[in-house]
C-alpha cells in the first residue's frame, strides 16, 4: 500500500509498505494520427482516417475530431468514410512512426531503467523506489507528459496503479492527455461497473458467452464461485478471478530480457517489387541491430517472416555463426535469406525481421580480433551517437 504523507515543509513523499508497487502506463493519443496532424498542419483541428482508401482498405486509427463521428481503428475505411463523409483520408507512413516511437522511447529511458514496450505507442514503467530519484510518481507522470510534449508535440495518456493490469486501465480512463490514478483503495469503487471486457485477455467472445448467465459487469463476474469461473473460463478462471479484484503480480519486464527483438510491416497493398521490401527489411535489420546494441544483446540467429495476400505465413531461418549486434552481419544474413526466398518471388503482404536467441553481448568487452569487425563495429557506433542525437534514421 501506498500513503501519501506531508512533511512539516509541506513536501510530500511516498511511504511504501509491504510489495507496494508503483507501476505507470504511457499511450500516446491518436498515435499516427496525432503525427500527421503534427507534421502537416493543415490536417490540425480536422477529422482523420489513417489507412489506405481503397476497397479492402482498413482504418489504422482516427483522430479524435474523427472519432466523435464514430469511427475508430480496425474498421473498413468505407463505413468509416460513410460515418464521417468529411474526414481526410491519409496513407500510413509506417516508417515515420516508428521513428517517433524510438524517440518516445529514449524520453522513456530517463525515467526507469524498467521500461516493457507492449506495443508502438505504450509501455509500462515500474517506478517503484525511484521517488528519490525522480520525485513522487504523480509528479514524474507529470514531467514525463511535459517532456513529451515539449520534444514530440504530441500528447500521451498516463496511468498510474499499484500493477500493470491497473496502470492500463487507468491510462484509457482519461483519454485524451489525461493522468489517471487508481490507488489500493479505488479498486472496489473503479472495477465493479465495468464491463467484463475490460478485463485484460477477455475478449468479445467470452463476453457473449457470460452474457446469458446475467454476468456482463466485472462486479457481476466477482459474485460468482470459483467453481462457476471454472466451469465458464476454463484454465483462465484464476487469472479472470485475480483481476476482477485488482490483482495482478506481473512484473515489468524490460526489453532487454527479451528473448527476441523483431520488427515487421503491414502493407496495404501486396507489394509486387521485390527491391521495395528489400528496403524496408534493411530498416528493419537496421532498426533491430541499433536496439540490440543499445541494450548490449548480440543475436545468435535470425529469422524473417513474410506474409501473402492471402494470409499465407512462411519463415525463414539461419544460425549466426557468430552472435552478433552489427549492423553489417544482420543485413548480410537477413539479405541471403531474403535473395534466396525471392528467386520464386510472389507479391508480399508483410515482411518482418526477427533477431533470436539473444545473450549479453561480448562486443563491448573487445574480444574481436577480427580487424574487420572492429572497423563495423566502430561504424555502428558512430552511427548510433549520431541518431541518438539528430533522430533516428539520419545515417545508416
Ligand atoms: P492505439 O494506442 O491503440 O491507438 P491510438 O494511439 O491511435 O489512439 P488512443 O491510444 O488515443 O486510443 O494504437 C497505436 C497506433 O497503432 C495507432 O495510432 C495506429 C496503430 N494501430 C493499427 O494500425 N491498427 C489497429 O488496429 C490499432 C488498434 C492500432
Ligand atoms: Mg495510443
Amino acid at each position: 500500500m501506498t500513503y501519501l504523507m506531508k512533511s512539516r515543509t509541506g513536501a510530500k513523499y511516498n511511504v511504501v509498505m509491504g510489495d507496494a508497487r508503483s507501476i505507470l502506463h504511457v499511450d500516446m493519443d491518436a498515435f499516427f494520427a496525432a503525427i500527421e496532424q503534427r507534421d502537416h498542419p493543415e490536417l490540425r483541428g480536422k477529422p482523420l482516417l489513417i489507412g489506405h482508401d481503397g476497397p479492402r482498405g482498413v482504418v489504422a486509427t482516427a483522430s479524435y475530431e474523427a472519432r466523435s463521428f464514430g469511427c475508430h481503428s480496425a474498421q473498413p475505411m468505407a463505413i468509416a468514410r460513410r460515418l464521417c463523409t468529411h474526414a481526410i483520408v491519409v496513407s500510413v507512413r509506417g516508417k515515420r512512426y516508428q521513428e517517433v516511437s524510438q524517440q518516445m522511447f529514449t524520453i522513456l529511458d530517463a525515467f526507469s531503467p524498467l521500461i516493457e514496450p507492449l506495443s508502438i505507442d505504450e509501455a509500462f514503467l515500474d517506478l517503484t523506489g525511484t521517488e528519490r530519484l525522480l520525485g513522487m510518481a504523480q509528479e514524474v507522470a507529470r514531467h514525463l507528459k511535459d517532456r513529451i510534449y515539449t520534444e514530440l508535440r504530441l500528447t500521451a495518456s498516463i496511468g498510474l496503479a499499484p500493477n500493470k493490469y491497473l496502470a492500463k486501465l487507468a491510462s484509457d480512463m482519461n483519454k485524451p492527455d489525461g493522468i489517471t490514478i487508481i490507488r489500493q483503495e479505488d479498486i472496489d469503487r473503479v472495477l465493479p461497473p465495468l464491463p467484463i471486457t475490460k478485463l485484460w485477455g477477455l475478449g468479445k467472445a467470452t463476453a457473449t458467452k457470460l452474457e446469458p448467465h446475467g454476468v456482463k459487469t466485472i462486479g457481476d463476474l466477482r459474485r460468482q464461485p470459483m467453481s462457476w469461473m471454472k466451469q465458464h473460463l476454463g484454465a483462465d478462471a484464476e487469472r479472470y478471478f485475480n483481476l476482477a479484484r485488482g490483482i495482478d503480480h506481473r512484473a515489468v519486464v524490460p526489453d532487454r530480457a527479451a528473448k527476441s527483438i523483431g520488427h515487421e510491416q503491414t502493407f496495404e497493398v501486396d507489394v509486387r517489387d521485390p527491391g521495395e521490401i528489400r528496403r524496408v527489411l534493411f530498416d528493419q535489420v537496421d532498426q533491430v541491430a541499433r536496439r540490440l546494441r543499445r541494450q548490449g544483446l548480440c543475436a545468435h540467429g535470425i529469422s524473417l517472416k513474410i506474409r501473402f495476400g492471402d494470409f499465407e505465413t512462411i519463415s525463414r531461418s539461419l544460425t549466426l555463426r557468430d552472435p552478433t549486434d552489427i549492423t553489417a552481419e544482420l543485413w548480410e544474413a537477413a539479405r541471403g535469406l531474403f535473395d534466396k526466398w525471392a528467386q520464386r518471388f510472389q507479391p508480399v503482404r508483410l515482411i518482418g525481421m526477427v533477431a533470436e536467441r539473444l545473450t549479453k553481448g561480448e562486443g563491448q568487452m573487445g574480444l574481436f580480433l577480427d580487424q574487420n569487425r572492429e572497423r563495423q563495429r566502430e561504424l555502428d557506433r558512430v552511427a548510433d551517437r549520431i541518431n541518438a542525437r539528430f533522430g533516428a534514421t539520419t545515417i545508416h
